[in-house]
Formats: C-alpha cells, structure tokens, sequence
C-alpha cells in the first residue's frame, strides 16, 4: 500500500487517495450522492444547490485529461436542501480513449470512497424506439455490457439482478410520471453502430445504444452503490430512421431538451437526497 497519493497502482489504492485528496481540497467528509453529466445534462449542476466546492479533475488523483478536446473536466461538491452532499463528477474518461477500463471507472470509484450511497449516470445515446425523438430522457432499467470488458476482475461474483436500483427509478418516475424505461447496450465505440449491428443490438433486446454507462454501472455495483441511470436519446440509431438524421437537427433537439433535462435530473436528485439518511 502506497503513502504517495501519485504513485497508486492498484485501481481501488487510487480511488482511496482520490476520495483522499478531495477530503483534504474540500474540507468535507463525505458525500452522499454522485452524479456523472453526461451529454446533454450538464445544465443540472447548476439546479442543485449551494456548490461548496469546484477542483479541475486533473488535479485529483486517477482523473485524467481526454486525450481529444484537451477540456479538463470539473469536480463540484453542491450541498442541496436538507444538508445532503453531492459530488458532480463533470469529467468521464470514455473506454473507447484506450486508458483502460480502471480509467473510465475511476470517478464511481472515488464517489464510492467519498461515501456516496448512490451514483446517478446519464449519458446521450442512440435510440432504437421510433417513438424516442431526439431529445428524449429515458430511464435505464437494465443494460448489456457489449464491450468485451470488466472492471471486476477475480473470482467476485457480482449479482447484477436489479443494477439499476427499482426504488430510485420509482422516484423518478414520481417525478416525471411520463418517462420510459430502456435496456442500454453498451458498444465500445467510437464509432456509431451500422444498421446491422443496430439490429442486433434489437434483436437482443437493447433500445438504447451508447459507449459509456454500462462498465460504470457495474463497478458502482461491486461497491455496493445503489445505481440510477438516464439516457437522452440524442439520435435515432443507424437504420432506425428512413432517412439520415441532420447534425443541425439532433443538436438542436438536444438544446431544444436541456432546460427539461436539467429539471428532471435535479428534481430527481433532491428527491433522492430527502429520501437518504445522512
Ligand atoms: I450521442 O447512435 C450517441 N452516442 N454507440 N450509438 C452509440 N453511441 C452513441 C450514439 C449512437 N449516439
């Protein structure tokens, strides 16, 4: 076991020292809940509450800059009514940049060592439901990791009945009683799906097509966090539509989305935060 919070190699060593080192930043002990803004719902931070804190995420052990937009990441600290703690991890390191599945699982790790009970991850998506137009948020109720990959390793025998916690998909529904449920398939990216593999993704019983998610959500099971996931269904998936859906007009149904994306994510999370001891 390593004292120099730089220097872990051991993946769970290093979420410790992260969870370490935003304690000493923050001067807070503990979080109750985490949250990872995918695209499309980074307008929610801003809803929550009162930030206690802000770090660039590369500045925290573990938390790497993407390799492509060279855009660091925040890691925000928001206390909501109530007095509950939630850490807005605004940086995902995606499987498909190659840094490893420790990498793209670093953030729910170090959500878990904060004392987070519960992880909330949304992303942006493909849709294979014709009546998800773009801009749609959707529930995720189970997933199918098709990435080849695991963040467990070893002989642990993680039960993932139920990875998307029942209870916290009830809460969101409470709030936003027209929301749908979906199965979240995860490829390995970067690229888009053919139509033919859209139709596989069909045929086993996905609906929503992504690169993200999927190996978080696991890793947030094997450390006992309770998980909920949004989608937003940022296009319909390759072959779903007809025609070829416009860039301008994806980008404008998620714009069009954001300011109910924001809602309904905060909504959820003050939900979640009255119904969590602290
Ligand atoms: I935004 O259609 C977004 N992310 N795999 N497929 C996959 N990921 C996505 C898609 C999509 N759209």
């Amino acid at each position: 076991m390593t004292e120099n919070a730089h220097t872990a190699t051991d993946p769970y060593e290093l979420a410790k020292d992260a969870a370490q080192a935003l304690r000493s930043a923050s001067g807070i002990d503990r979080i109750d809940i985490a949250v990872t803004l995918g695209s499309g719902w980074s307008g929610a931070a801003e809803l929550l509450g009162t930030e206690l804190f802000s770090a660039p995420a590369d500045s925290i052990p573990g938390f790497q800059k993407p390799q492509v937009d060279g855009h660091v990441g925040t890691l925000r600290i928001f206390e909501v009514e109530g007095g509950a703690r939630v850490l807005v991890l605004g940086a995902r390191t995606h499987y498909y940049e190659g840094k490893g599945v420790n990498a793209t699982v670093h953030g729910v790790r170090t959500a878990a060592e904060f004392g987070a009970s519960t992880l909330v991850l949304t992303n942006g998506c493909g849709g294979l439901n014709e009546q998800w137009r773009p801009g749609s948020p959707v529930l995720i109720a189970d997933h199918i990791n098709f990435t080849g990959d695991s963040p467990i390793t070893g002989a642990t025998f993680v039960d993932q009945t139920d990875i998307y916690t029942p209870r916290l998909r009830e809460i969101a529904k409470k709030v936003d009683s027209s929301l749908d449920e979906g199965v979240y398939m995860q490829f390995r990216g970067p690229f888009y799906e053919s139509p033919a593999e859209v139709h596989m993704a069909r045929v086993l019983g996905a609906n929503l097509v992504g690169m993200s998610t999927a190996l978080e959500a696991m890793a947030a099971r094997e450390a006992g966090l309770d998980v909920l996931g949004f989608s937003l269904v940022t296009n319909l998936a390759a072959g779903i539509s007809p025609t070829p859906l416009n860039h301008e007009e994806v980008v404008e149904a998620g714009r069009a989305a954001a300011p109910r994306l924001a809602k309904l994510l905060s909504d959820t999370i003050h939900a979640i935060a009255k119904e969590t001891d602290r």
